[in-house]
């Protein structure tokens, strides 16, 4: 069985939003169209409390992008975003995704970043989308989102990980690009492990 993944489709990444993603607007025709093909859908939000670790303001003296080591693990540093009840966090309305997918919320441990839907960061802490998705009897999930070279990649590597097929639509998602070429090496990466890398109008539902 086939599911839909949405990642992080909040305002805090779209435009105008605290952590805007270049040209992320530009999904949202591909996700309403995919949304619109009786699929289950599944989303993911990041959810984090006021102060959480992997914000800038939270490091005296240290700048929004820098790179630091957090917990032992390299930590960009973001602005603070997605913040537990702001409207940043919501996500994007005209979707109706709170109604209508399963969600699963990550980044809620303020010591920890989780960019994949399915892991913290240091892979300590599971969510419930493995099981979510084992209940619905999903093997296939095809992935859309914000953003590419963060939490799109790193779910879609752990779904893969985990046993699932999984397709990324090329035109559904948007990357960051902190560097130039980000975007594209995560797909490059993607594709290496296993994932297909897709534009919608391949996709036959
Ligand atoms: C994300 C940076 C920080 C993402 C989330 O959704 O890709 N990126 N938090
Ligand atoms: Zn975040």
């Amino acid at each position: 069985m086939r599911a839909l993944l949405i990642v992080d489709l909040q305002y805090d990444f779209l435009e105008g939003g605290a952590l805007a993603v270049p040209k992320a607007n530009e999904i949202i025709p591909v996700v309403r169209d995919l949304m619109s093909k009786g699929l289950p859908i599944f989303a993911t939000q990041d959810f984090h409390p006021a102060g959480h670790k992997s914000f800038a303001s939270q490091h005296e003296g240290r700048q929004i992008g820098e790179m630091i080591t957090m917990n032992g693990m390299p930590q960009v540093l973001w602005p603070d975003h997605c913040v537990q009840g702001t409207h940043g966090a919501a996500f994007f309305e005209d979707l109706e995704i709170a109604k209508r997918a399963i969600v699963v919320q990550k980044g809620k441990d303020v010591e920890v970043d989780s960019y994949s839907g399915f892991f913290d960061n240091g892979r300590r802490h599971q969510t419930e989308l493995d099981e979510f998705l084992k209940i619905k009897n999903i093997q296939e999930l095809i992935v859309l989102g914000l953003a590419t070279d963060y939490c799109v990649k790193f779910t879609v590597l752990d779904a893969l990980s985990l046993g699932y097929q999984v397709r990324v639509v090329t035109d559904g998602v948007r990357a960051v690009n902190l560097n130039a070429g980000d975007g594209e090496r995560a797909l490059a990466e993607m594709a290496t492990a296993g994932a297909d890398i897709s534009i919608s109008s391949e996709i036959k539902i």
